[in-house]
C-alpha cells in the first residue's frame, strides 16, 4: 500500500445543459502484473481541494428542463445544482500493483463507506472516514485478483469479499471480521473451470432464494458461467455451469423476467449481446431466456431500474463502439447507443448528481478517463469525461465524502497500478 497523491489537474467541473450521449458501467476488469502488497499501513488521505475550479454552471430547474434562473454556480462553492458535475482534483491511491477490481461497502460497520481493491498481488482495503479521507486497512496477499464482489458468505453478519484469480480454477472468500479486517478461507474450486481459466467477473446475490448469498462467475476462456450455491454457511457447492456465448466478459444480476428471483446478464463481446439467464428452481440451475443485442464488443454490463418503472434495465460498455448501450426493460429490451469515449471497459450505475435519477459512469480504457452520463428523463445528457490514472478498467461508485453526490473510483490496470478517486465538489 502506498501513498495518496493528486493525479493532477482539475478533475472535472462541467455542466451539460442538454444533448444526448451515454455511458454505463459495471463490468469486468482484468489485468495482471506485479506489485508489492506490503500489508496494512497507516497512510491517511484527505481530499485535495486546492485545485482550480474554473468552470461555471447555470442553475437549472429540478424538472431537468432548460429553463434557468440565471444564477451562476461554481464548482467548489458548495452549492450543487441539478446536472452540475464537479469533482475535486482526483486522488491517486497506489497499491503498487495494477488494480483490476473494486468493491465498495462499509466493511467496518462505522457507517462510512469503505473500498476494497483487487490487484495483481491480492486485496487492499481502504477504510473511509465518511468525509472523503481514507486510512489503509487490511491487506491480503493472494493470487492476482481479477474480479471482486461483496456479500454475506460465511454465515455471520459481517460483510465478506469473494475474489476471482487469473489463471486459476478457484475463488477465495475473504471472510470479514466486521472491523475492516478479513480472513482468507480455503480456496473454492470452480467446477468445470480448469486452468488456464480467465475469470472475468463475479456476481453475488441469493440466486436460489434460500436465504444466503450465492456466487456466479464468468470464465472468458471457456465461454461459460458457473454458479456456486451456499449450503451450510461458508460452504459452496459448484452447482451449475453453462455456456454464455462466444466471448463473455462482464456479469450483472437483476430481475429480467416476471418472477421474483434474481437473473443474470452476461456481456458477450463476440456476439455484441447480453445473454440473459434465469434461475430455474426445478433444475437448480440457470437457463437462457433472452439475448439482448447491444453495440459492438461489450466488455461489461450493469443492471438497475433506470426509468423507475419497477423493472430492471441494462447498460453495457461497448468497447469496440466507443459507446454504451442503454436497454430499457419494457416488452423485451430495446437498446439505444450513446457515445461514451475511447474503449469503454466497465460500467456502473449510480445517482451521481443527486436528482433521484440514476446516471451511468463508464471506465474509458482508451482515454485514461471515466465518462459520466447524467440522466435527464426521458433522455440522457452527453458524456462528460473526467481524467483518471492510466488504463482504467474497473470502476465503482459511492458517496465517500458524505455530501449526497456520487463519487467515483477507477482502478488502473497500468504498470504503476493504483486507484483514482474522484470526489464530488459541488
Ligand atoms: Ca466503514
Ligand atoms: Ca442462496
Ligand atoms: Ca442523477
Ligand atoms: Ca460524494
Amino acid at each position: 500500500m502506498g501513498v495518496v497523491v493528486g493525479v493532477g489537474g482539475p478533475a472535472g467541473c462541467k455542466h451539460e445543459p442538454g444533448g444526448t450521449g451515454g455511458e454505463s458501467s459495471t463490468g469486468a476488469g482484468s489485468s495482471s502484473s506485479t506489485g508489492a502488497d506490503s500489508g496494512s499501513s497507516s497512510s491517511t488521505t484527505t481530499p485535495d481541494d486546492t485545485g482550480p475550479h474554473t468552470s461555471t454552471t447555470t442553475l437549472e430547474t429540478s424538472s431537468g428542463s432548460s429553463s434557468t434562473t440565471g444564477e451562476e454556480l461554481h464548482c467548489g462553492d458548495g452549492r450543487g445544482g441539478v446536472h452540475e458535475l464537479c469533482f475535486a482534483p482526483s486522488q491517486a491511491i497506489f497499491v503498487e500493483a495494477p488494480a483490476a477490481a473494486l468493491a465498495p461497502a462499509d466493511f467496518d460497520g462505522d457507517g462510512a463507506l469503505d473500498l476494497a481493491i483487487g490487484h495483481a498481488d491480492g486485496l487492499a482495503v481502504l477504510l473511509g472516514d465518511g468525509a472523503g479521507g481514507f486510512v489503509h486497512g487490511d491487506a491480503l496477499g493472494l493470487p492476482g485478483v481479477l474480479a471482486l464482489a461483496v456479500g454475506q458468505l460465511d454465515g455471520d453478519d459481517a460483510l465478506d469479499l469473494v475474489a476471482a484469480h487469473g489463471d486459476d480454477d478457484t475463488l477465495t472468500v475473504a471472510a470479514g471480521v466486521g472491523d475492516g479486517t478479513f480472513v482468507p478461507m480455503a480456496p473454492i474450486a470452480i467446477l468445470g473451470m480448469p486452468p488456464p481459466a480467465s475469470p472475468a467477473a463475479l456476481a453475488v446475490t441469493d440466486f436460489d432464494d434460500d436465504g444466503d448469498d450465492d456466487i456466479a462467475v464468468v470464465d472468458a476462456l471457456d465461454a461459460r458461467a458457473h454458479a456456486l450455491f451456499q449450503g451450510p454457511p461458508g460452504e459452496f457447492v459448484a452447482g451449475w455451469s453453462g455456456p454464455v456465448g462466444g466471448s463473455p466478459g462482464g456479469i450483472a444480476h437483476g430481475r429480467f423476467d416476471d418472477d421474483t428471483l434474481p437473473d443474470l446478464a452476461v456481456s458477450n463481446r463476440a456476439g455484441s449481446s447480453l445473454a440473459l439467464l434465469r434461475f430455474d428452481d426445478g433444475t437448480s440451475g440457470f437457463e437462457a431466456i433472452d439475448s439482448v443485442l447491444v453495440g459492438a464488443g461489450p466488455r461489461a454490463a450493469a443492471a438497475a431500474d433506470l426509468d423507475g418503472d419497477g423493472t430492471d434495465d441494462l447498460v453495457s460498455a461497448d468497447g469496440d463502439d466507443d459507446s454504451i448501450s442503454i436497454a430499457l426493460h419494457g416488452d423485451g429490451f430495446a437498446h439505444v447507443a450513446h457515445p461514451a469515449g475511447a474503449q469503454p471497459r466497465d460500467v456502473a450505475i449510480a445517482d451521481i448528481d443527486n436528482d433521484d435519477q440514476l446516471d451511468v459512469v463508464v471506465a474509458l480504457a482508451g482515454a485514461n478517463a471515466v465518462a459520466v452520463l447524467l440522466q435527464d428523463q426521458p433522455g440522457w445528457l452527453a458524456a462528460v469525461a473526467v481524467p483518471t490514472l492510466a488504463l482504467p478498467t474497473a470502476i465503482a461508485t459511492g458517496d465517500w465524502n458524505g455530501d449526497g453526490l456520487g463519487d467515483i473510483a477507477a482502478a488502473s490496470a497500468g504498470r504503476a497500478g493504483g486507484v483514482a478517486l474522484l470526489l464530488s465538489d459541488p
